[in-house]
């Protein structure tokens, strides 16, 4: 068994994507362990994207992913279920993602890219921790 985190992004949620983005996932064969809609703070923002808080592009990142809701999500499923999902999900710019793909079926710009799913076990064990470390997931 595996588990990783997902988010459905503010842009996700506002425009009335997660039932069809959730629905991918489901329909794949993963499961639903852990949901939570939170709004993400500068603190939790700096600590999820610790790795790019440096970078130019931090600051329109921490203020998009903060300007509403996002739906954070524990997902289950075989071994390494986190390289199924971030297949599903498609390349980090939407622009040059596959179609079938979801950021390549409904995105355009990389800020706005719908989905984060993490990127290995590790992370994904520290992502869970990171959103779920109050919950028994
Ligand atoms: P991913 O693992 O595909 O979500 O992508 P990264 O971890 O490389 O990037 C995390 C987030 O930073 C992306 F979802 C979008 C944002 N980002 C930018 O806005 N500009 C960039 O040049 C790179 C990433």
């Amino acid at each position: 068994m595996g588990a990783t985190l997902v988010l459905c992004k503010p842009d996700a949620v506002e425009r009335g994507l997660v039932g069809e983005i959730l629905g991918r996932f489901e329909r794949k064969g993963l499961r639903i362990a852990a949901a939570r809609l939170l709004r993400i703070d500068a603190d939790l923002a700096a600590r999820h994207y610790a790795e790019h808080v440096e970078r130019p592009f931090y600051p329109e990142l921490r203020d998009f992913i903060g300007r509403s809701p996002t739906l954070a999500l524990v997902l289950e499923g075989p071994e390494e279920t986190y390289a199924i999902v971030r297949t599903l999900m498609g390349p980090t710019n939407p622009a040059a993602a596959p179609p079938g793909t979801i950021r390549g079926d409904f995105g355009l710009e990389v800020t706005e890219n719908l989905v984060h799913g993490s990127d290995s076990e590790a992370a994904a064990a520290r992502e869970i921790a990171l959103f779920f470390g109050d919950l028994d997931v």
